[in-house]
Parts: C-alpha cells; structure tokens; sequence
C-alpha cells in the first residue's frame, strides 16, 4: 500500500537503489522525484523498491493543492472588505481559526482584519469569539438576521479590508437552522469560503462533507436560492497527525485548494501556508527539486 494514494506514482524494483532510480529517471524523465524507497523481498531476496513520480505529474498535485494568490488590493473598488468565510462540521476549529485569520499579523499583508459571527444558536458562540477580538481589539459584529448584514459590514468598512466570517456547523438535525446562517452567508456574498476540517478525517468521509457543503443550484431542502459553496479547503489539527501522513491526499480527494492550515490550539500561532506545508507531508518542498536521496 503507497502512503500517497492519489499522487499518480509508478514502482520500480532492483537490485541496488542507484540502477533502479536510473530506470526510473529513464521512465519517468529526469525530473522525476521519488516519494519513497523500501526494502522488499522478492524469491527470498532483498530488493530495493521505489514509489516515483514525474515532474509533470507532481506539477498538476501542487497545482490542485495551491491556492491563487490573495488579491491585491484586497478591497473592492467600491470599497468593500474582502470577506472570507468558515464552513463546516462542529468542533472542526472554525471560530479558533477565524480568530487566529484576524488576529495574526501578517496574514493578510498589512491589511485589518474584522470579525463578523453568525453563530448565535449555540451557546457560548458568540464568547468565544468575542472574547479573542476584544483581547486582540480587533472590530468583532454578531449578526442574528439577514436584514442586519448590510449595516454590519458598513460598520466593518470602515476600519477593516478584511472580513473573516465564522458560521455555525451545519448537522442535518437541525436544517432549518442551517438553511438560515446559509442565507444570510448567501447575502454576505463571501469572496472566499474555506471548508474548515480536522485533518485526520479520513478521505472518504472528507469527500462526504465537502458535497455537503458545496454550491448548491437549487437551496435545497425544498428549493430556494443557490447557496454559496466552499471555494477552499482548510485542514485544522495537523499536529493531530502523526507525521502528517494522509493529508495531502485528503486535500487531494476534496479537490479544493488549501491556503492556510493550522496545527494547534494556540491563537493566533498556530496557522501555517497550507500548500508547502500539504507537499512537504508527501516529501515535497513547495518548489519540489528532483529528490534522488530520500529522506
Ligand atoms: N489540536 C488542535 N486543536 C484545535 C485546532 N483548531 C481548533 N482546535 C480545538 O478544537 C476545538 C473546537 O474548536 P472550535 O474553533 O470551537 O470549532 P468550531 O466548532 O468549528 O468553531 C477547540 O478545543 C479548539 O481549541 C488545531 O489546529 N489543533
Ligand atoms: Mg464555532
């Protein structure tokens, strides 16, 4: 079984390692990378066994992992924040994450960042993160309905270029509720939304949860407006994983790209690019050189 299930690989099997990475090279062309040797017995020998891959073929898995860049500027013309908004299961790390977004300097340039919250259901929801924005004095607003989506967000033009959104989790006990904070994230009309899971989900069930919550055409549950969609993965509790190993492919089953990932309770530390760090999960730097010896 290859660890990198979804990297299109090809094995070959030798004597010595120098001869079978030479076939490979041959194979696959100079710029083939290999993502993992091990020792195999074949007839009772020992035999070496690489995993390799093509050049091309490891640029189209970063390409689908990368996100483009941010926009610069990030507001709009009109003078509108760039709005990115959290999605996803409970307990995923949405309102951890969407605190670290705004908190940590640098995330977005030198832009300010605000806090728009539409978790009002649970209890303890709004604290949460009210509780980060005040530490951080950073501008925090709670929206109960859609009716009050405009004059939040002018309230947040006004100091801010950068609008973070953290939303409920959506459970299918409760889909009226989850109808309601999906309209009103339809009227806030996010530039981006990240699907916010734990990075040891398994792929299947990762696949399962980003159909949930994708653009959907017809509302659903009975018709009704389209509903915006994830447009980004963001894995949380890397630190979770050991060595990491898996999460490249989850990103790759999802097929969304990654541009932040985050690895730990601490706000706002723990919050990484998410592309570099998902490739060097499979051995890859971000601008992967050919790898002959590795790790
Ligand atoms: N280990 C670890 N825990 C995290 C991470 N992100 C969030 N958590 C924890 O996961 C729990 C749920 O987080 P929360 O942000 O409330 O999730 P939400 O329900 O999606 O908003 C909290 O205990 C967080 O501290 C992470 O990257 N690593
Ligand atoms: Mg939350």
């Amino acid at each position: 079984m290859s660890a990198h299930t979804l990297i299109p690989a090809e094995r070959f099997r030798g004597a010595d390692l120098s001869r079978v990475a030479d076939r490979a090279r041959r194979t696959l062309g100079d710029d083939v990378t290999i993502l993992h040797t091990r020792t195999v017995r074949e007839d009772g020998l020992p035999m070496v066994e690489v995993l390799a891959t093509s050049g091309a073929a490891l640029d189209r898995v970063r390409d689908r992992l990368t996100a483009a860049p941010l926009p610069m500027p990030l507001r709009r013309a009109d003078g509108r924040p760039f709005v990115v908004a959290l999605v996803g299961p409970t307990g995923a790390g949405k309102t951890t994450t969407a605190a670290k977004l705004a908190v940590r300097r640098g995330t977005f340039g030198g832009a300010r960042c605000g806090l728009l919250t539409l978790d009002t259901y649970r209890v303890g929801g709004v604290e949460q993160l009210a509780t980060y924005a005040e530490l951080a004095d950073v501008p925090f607003e709670i929206v109960y309905d859609a009716k009050e989506v405009d004059a939040a967000m002018k309230r947040l033009q006004a100091t801010c270029d950068v609008v973070i959104v953290d939303t409920p989790g959506r459970s299918p006990a409760q889909s009226e509720l989850t109808a309601r904070w999906r309209a009103m994230l339809d009227t806030i009309a996010p530039d981006e939304v990240h699907l916010v899971m734990p990075a040891s989900v398994r792929a299947d069930l990762a696949l399962d949860i980003a159909r949930a919550y994708a653009p959907s055409r017809d509302g659903g549950m009975g018709g009704g407006s389209p509903h915006v969609g994830a447009s980004h993965l963001l894995m949380t509790k890397l630190d979770e994983v050991p060595r990491e190993t898996g999460v490249a492919d989850v990103a790759l089953a999802v097929g969304l790209p990654t541009r932040w990932i985050a690895d730990g309770q601490a706000v706002p530390g723990d919050l990484a690019n998410g592309a570099p760090r998902l490739l060097r999960s499979v051995g890859l730097a971000a601008d992967a050189e050919p790898d002959w010896l590795p790790a």
